[in-house]
This record gives structure tokens, C-alpha cells and sequence, in this order.
């Protein structure tokens, strides 16, 4: 659950948000989500993050009048389902 406020701390209503979600080592591809406003200046989103590991989140926010900034966070040492393999996350298909 993502917050959005302003300086004031006043909660962002109506902004879109798009997520990328990339992990701390090369030859990953970027996960992309939506995040929807669940209640006012909340947002909400499900990411499939296919591997255990590092992520960092980028947020790319377009707010109502029309400004746009992107913020990140990082999630450090997900930890999915232990059938979830370093090489072959659950999005892929297998060849
Ligand atoms: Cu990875």
C-alpha cells in the first residue's frame, strides 16, 4: 500500500501511478504494475515479484494536474515461496 501526500502532508487524491519493479543485479526484466486508489491518497497494487532478492520500486506518479515525479523504494531480501528459483520465477515461461 503505497501513501501519497503533498509537503503538507495532505493526501493525493486521483493521481495515476505506474510501479517498476527491478532487481539489484543485471539481466532481469522489469516488472511493471498499476496501482489503483483504494481510498483516498491510498494506492494500492499487486506485483508479481518473480524472485527472491533485492528490488527496488520505482513509482511513477502523474498527478491530477497533470505534474509528474517519480519516487523509489527498496525492498531488501524478499522472501517468496520456497518453490521460487533464482533462475526461473513464476511469470516466465519455460522453452
Ligand atoms: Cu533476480
Amino acid at each position: 500500500m503505497l501513501r501519497l501526500t503533498d509537503d503538507s502532508g495532505t493526501a493525493v487524491k486521483g493521481a495515476r501511478l505506474r510501479l517498476e519493479g527491478n532487481m539489484s543485479h543485471p539481466g532481469m526484466t522489469p516488472v511493471f504494475a498499476d496501482a489503483q486508489e483504494i481510498e483516498p491518497g491510498r494506492y494500492g497494487s499487486n506485483m508479481v515479484l518473480s524472485m527472491a532478492g533485492d528490488w527496488v520500486i520505482l513509482v511513477y506518479a502523474t498527478l491530477p494536474d497533470g505534474r509528474k515525479f517519480e519516487r523509489q523504494f527498496e525492498i531488501k531480501d524478499l522472501q517468496p515461496p520456497k518453490s521460487v528459483e533464482h533462475s526461473s520465477g513464476p511469470i516466465r515461461t519455460k522453452t
